[in-house]
C-alpha cells in the first residue's frame, strides 16, 4: 500500500481538484509514498462523502468544448477533527510524512483585525492538531516538515510561519525555536476555478457514469500552481505535471490576487446587485463586463511588479475567457462570501499602490456596501461588525468605520473626498441595477 506523505488540513472540493490531482498525476507516473491524509476542520460532511469511496472521487474538466472525467486516487481518508485526533496526530508524527498542506480559506488563519493570531479562535482551527504532531516529531528527534499554505493570501507562507510561531511562543517556546530551525514555509499562488459541487452536478454525472459520486468535484482545464522552492524535506516532483517552482512567488500570487480574484469580487458583489447567479452570466452584463476589463488591465495591472506588461495583458485576456466559460456554472454567492477577509488583499492593496481613481474598485466597493446593507447573502465572520459599520450616517461615514485609520479593515487605503463621493453615486447607481 503507498504511504501518506501528505497531510491536507481543509479538504474542500478546491484541494481536491488541485493538490490531490498534482499528486495523482505524480504517482500515475511511478512516484511512490504520496498519498494524503485530509483532515476536515469543520465538519464530517466530506468524510462521510469520500470514506465510504474509499478516497475515490471524480474530477470532472468542463470548458465549452466538452468535459473529461477521470478518477484520483490520491486521498487515502478523510479524518475529521474532534473525532480523529488521534490518528491525525499520527499521521502528521509519522516517518512518511513530509508535507503539510491547507486550504482552509482566508479565515481558517484566524487572524485579527490587524492581522495577528486571535489566539480566542484559533483554538478551533488547525493550531492545536499541528502542534501536537510537531511536538511528537521534535520529541522523537525526528525531521522537521514542510508546511505549506495554498490559500489566496499574499506571501502565505510567511502568514503562516508568523501566526504559527505566535501560536507556539505562547506556551511551547521551545517547539517555537524547533520549528523554526527545521521547517520550512513555501509561500504558493495556486489557481483553479472550483465551483461548489452542486446536485445537478452529481445527479448528470451519474447519469453518463451509471455510478453515483458522492465526492465528485467539477472543475475547469486551467489549473496552475507556482511553488516557493523552500522545502524541508522530500517533495513529490510536481514540476513534471505542470507546477512551477520559483524563487519569488510574490509577482505571480499579486498578479493573481489583484487581477482574478479582484475580478471576482467585482463581479460577485456587482452580479448579484443586478439579479445574476453564476459568474458567466455577469460577464454577459454590459455594465458589467467592461469595468472587470478595467479592474484587472487599467487598476490592477500596473500595480503588480515584477511581471512585464505583455505578460499581464496576455493574463487578462485568458482570464476574461476563463470566465466566460458557460459550463462552468460558478456561483457569485460563494464568491461573496467572507468579504472582510478577501477585500483588503484585493482591492485595498491596489487602491493603495494605484496612481489615479480606479473607478472599477471604487464600483466594487459601492456594491459590497449594498451586499452588506441588503444582507440576503452576507456569509462572514465579521457581519455583524460589517452590518454595525454601515448602519448609520452617510456614505463617507461609513467608509470611515470601514477603511479609515481606527476602522475595521487595515489596509493602507484610506478614500479621499472624490472617491468618497464617486462611491456614494456608484451606490445610487448600482441600487438601480435589480438584483438582490
Ligand atoms: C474565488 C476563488 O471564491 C472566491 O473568492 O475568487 O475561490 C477563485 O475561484 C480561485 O482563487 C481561483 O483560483
Amino acid at each position: 500500500m503507498q504511504e501518506v506523505g501528505i497531510v491536507h488540513f481543509g479538504l474542500g472540493a478546491f484541494a481536491r481538484a488541485h493538490l490531490a490531482a498534482y499528486n495523482d498525476a505524480a504517482m500515475a507516473t511511478g512516484e511512490t509514498g504520496w498519498m494524503i491524509a485530509g483532515v476536515s476542520l469543520r465538519s464530517d460532511r466530506v468524510a462521510r462523502q469520500l470514506n465510504p469511496q474509499a478516497g475515490l472521487y471524480t474530477l470532472t474538466e468542463r470548458s465549452g468544448e466538452g468535459q473529461a472525467t477521470r478518477v484520483i486516487g490520491s486521498l487515502r481518508e478523510v479524518l475529521v477533527k474532534g473525532r480523529d485526533c488521534a490518528k491525525i496526530v499520527a499521521r502528521l508524527a509519522s516517518p512518511e510524512c513530509h508535507v503539510v498542506s491547507f486550504t482552509v480559506t482566508e479565515k481558517g488563519y484566524c487572524r485579527d483585525a490587524v492581522g495577528g493570531l486571535d489566539h480566542a479562535i484559533a483554538v478551533e482551527s488547525f493550531y492545536p492538531l499541528l502542534t501536537q504532531g510537531l511536538g511528537w516529531r521534535m520529541a522523537a528527534g525526528m525531521p522537521g516538515l514542510t508546511l505549506m499554505s495554498c490559500d489566496n493570501l499574499p506571501e502565505n507562507g510567511r502568514v503562516l510561519a508568523r501566526l504559527l510561531g505566535s501560536w507556539l511562543e505562547r506556551d511551547n517556546p521551545a517547539l517555537a525555536a524547533w520549528v523554526r530551525e527545521n521547517c520550512t514555509f513555501p509561500s504558493t499562488m495556486v489557481d483553479r476555478i472550483v465551483p461548489a459541487t452542486s446536485d445537478t452536478d452529481r445527479a448528470t454525472l451519474a447519469a453518463r457514469l451509471g455510478v453515483v459520486d458522492e465526492g465528485a468535484v467539477v472543475t475547469e482545464r486551467f489549473s496552475q500552481w507556482v511553488i516557493e522552492d523552500s522545502f524541508a524535506g522530500q517533495r513529490p516532483n510536481w514540476e513534471a505535471h505542470g507546477a512551477e517552482i520559483v524563487t519569488d512567488v510574490a509577482p505571480y500570487e499579486a498578479a493573481k490576487l489583484r487581477m482574478l480574484n479582484g475580478a471576482h469580487s467585482l463581479l460577485a458583489y456587482a452580479g448579484l446587485a443586478a439579479g445574476h447567479i453564476f459568474v458567466h452570466e455577469a460577464m454577459r452584463d454590459e455594465r458589467i463586463r467592461p469595468l472587470v476589463e478595467v479592474l484587472m488591465r487599467q487598476e490592477a495591472a500596473p500595480t503588480v511588479t515584477g511581471l512585464d506588461g505583455g505578460f499581464l495583458s496576455d493574463y487578462a485576456t485568458q482570464l476574461i475567457a476563463r470566465f466566460d466559460n458557460p459550463a462552468l456554472d460558478h456561483r457569485l454567492a460563494q464568491i461573496a462570501m467572507d468579504g472582510s477577509q478577501k477585500v483588503p488583499q484585493r482591492w485595498l492593496a491596489t487602491l493603495a499602490d494605484a496612481r489615479g481613481h480606479c473607478i472599477a474598485i471604487l464600483t466594487g466597493i459601492a456594491a459590497w456596501l449594498l451586499h452588506i446593507a441588503r444582507g440576503r447573502h452576507l456569509d462572514d465572520p465579521l457581519a455583524e461588525e460589517l452590518r454595525d459599520a454601515i448602519s448609520a450616517g452617510d456614505v463617507s461615514a461609513q467608509l470611515e468605520r470601514l477603511f479609515g485609520p481606527r476602522g475595521l479593515l487595515k489596509s493602507g487605503w484610506v478614500p479621499g473626498p472624490e472617491e468618497v463621493a464617486f462611491i456614494a453615486e456608484q451606490r445610487r447607481i448600482v441600487r438601480t441595477w435589480g438584483g438582490e
